[in-house]
């Protein structure tokens, strides 16, 4: 009989591994027999063993003829690791649940076929709303070979980003911007745009929860920006087109560790594949309003982080900025996959 609370238990192990995994999956895993658990583990870090193979492991006692949680379809291939789904066939488990399939096409299905085809009770469905949930970012990933982008903006309530001279400290809150250290931490890398390093100087680190720092995009196509900027650190990637900077400019940003990206066009798509290519399952876009334009506009964000302050300013910089605005060529997200998640401060 399946409980709940066990998958629930599969599910809070598998955040743990959020921030580590990319582009991998976080799964999460509980063995349970005779209405306790067993066993339980997680995947912990990208490469490293899967969430049942970690939770048969630790178990205290054997585990053939148990009942195993997991939050995602147990592998069939042979990847980093042997196949997941071998081993619990291999371990003689009773019946597995299973919150959500595996999209990956290496799998996707094939570990539910081979466990039923072996005489295991299977069950697919159970809680997959919160699995797919956990998992977004690999799931857009894994299907479209393109990084899930966040767009996040702590605007004022009519709006603005900033003030009229680029001043936006601060239309946030103290709780807001631990919310975003704790999204950085969990993202593969958080990109800005040139305006957005003039004015602000950000580091774009982790620094106000525990956590490890996103690689960091800078978009400038010009070239202009200085070396010495916040931002440009060990692992930066900053993004011009060809031959914007001269080579003795080059080989500062080189002497910092930062990797150079000569882009022709303009295009966000070509851009976000080859980030995609990377290993870079998730972006958060931090900024400004011409680099939210540019993302709308081309139709690549997932998903609308927005912090509306209580605060009012009249004028300043806009969220978003392009012509024509008049309804009828105005960009309707309904009925694209698109989340909106407002948050009042
Ligand atoms: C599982 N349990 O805990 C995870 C799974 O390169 P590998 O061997 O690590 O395989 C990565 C793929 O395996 C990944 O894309 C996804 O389809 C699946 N991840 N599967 O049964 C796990 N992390
Ligand atoms: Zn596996």
């Amino acid at each position: 009989m399946f409980r709940i609370e066990f998958m629930q238990r599969a599910l809070n192990l598998a955040k743990r591994g959020l921030g580590s995994v990319s582009p991998n999956p976080a799964v999460g895993c509980v063995i349970v027999k005779n209405g306790r658990i067993i066993g339980e583990g997680y995947h912990g870090y990208f490469g490293g063993p899967h969430a049942e193979i970690n939770a048969i492991e630790s178990a205290s006692e054997p585990v053939s003829g148990s009942d195993v949680y997991v939050t995602l379809e147990p592998c069939s291939h042979h990847g980093k690791t042997p196949p997941c789904a071998e081993r619990l066939i291999r371990e003689k488990v009773k019946q597995v649940f299973i919150a959500a399939k595996d999209p990956n096409p290496l799998v996707s299905g094939n570990g539910i076929r081979q466990l039923k085809a072996s005489g295991i009770e299977v069950h697919v469905g159970y809680m997959e709303k919160e699995a797919r949930e956990i998992n977004r970012f690999f799931i857009h990933y894994i299907s479209t070979g393109m990084p899930y982008i966040i767009l996040k903006a702590a605007v004022s309530l009519d709006g603005f980003i900033a003030d009229t001279r680029g001043n936006s400290k601060w239309i946030s809150n103290e709780a807001s911007r631990e919310d975003v250290h704790r999204i950085r931490s969990r993202t593969d890398a958080v990109l800005v745009g040139a305006g957005t390093v003039r004015s602000d100087n950000p580091k774009l680190t982790v620094r106000l929860v525990e956590g490890r720092n996103p690689r960091r995009i800078v978009l400038n196509r010009s070239g202009s920006l200085p070396p010495e900027s916040e931002v440009f650190a060990a692992g930066t990637i900053l993004v011009t087109a060809p031959d914007a900077m001269s080579r003795e400019k080059k080989s500062r940003f080189i002497r910092k560790g930062v990797e150079l990206l000569e882009q022709s066009g303009p295009e966000l798509s070509p851009l976000l594949k080859s980030f995609a290519t990377m290993g870079m399952a998730s972006i958060l876009v931090e900024g400004g309003t011409g680099v939210f334009s540019s993302f709308v506009k081309e139709g690549f964000v997932n998903e609308f982080l927005i912090y509306v302050a209580p605060l009012v300013l009249g004028r300043g910089k806009p969220l978003f900025d392009f012509p024509p605005g008049t309804m009828s060529e105005a960009i309707r997200l309904s009925g694209r996959d698109t989340r909106i998640c407002l948050r009042g401060l």
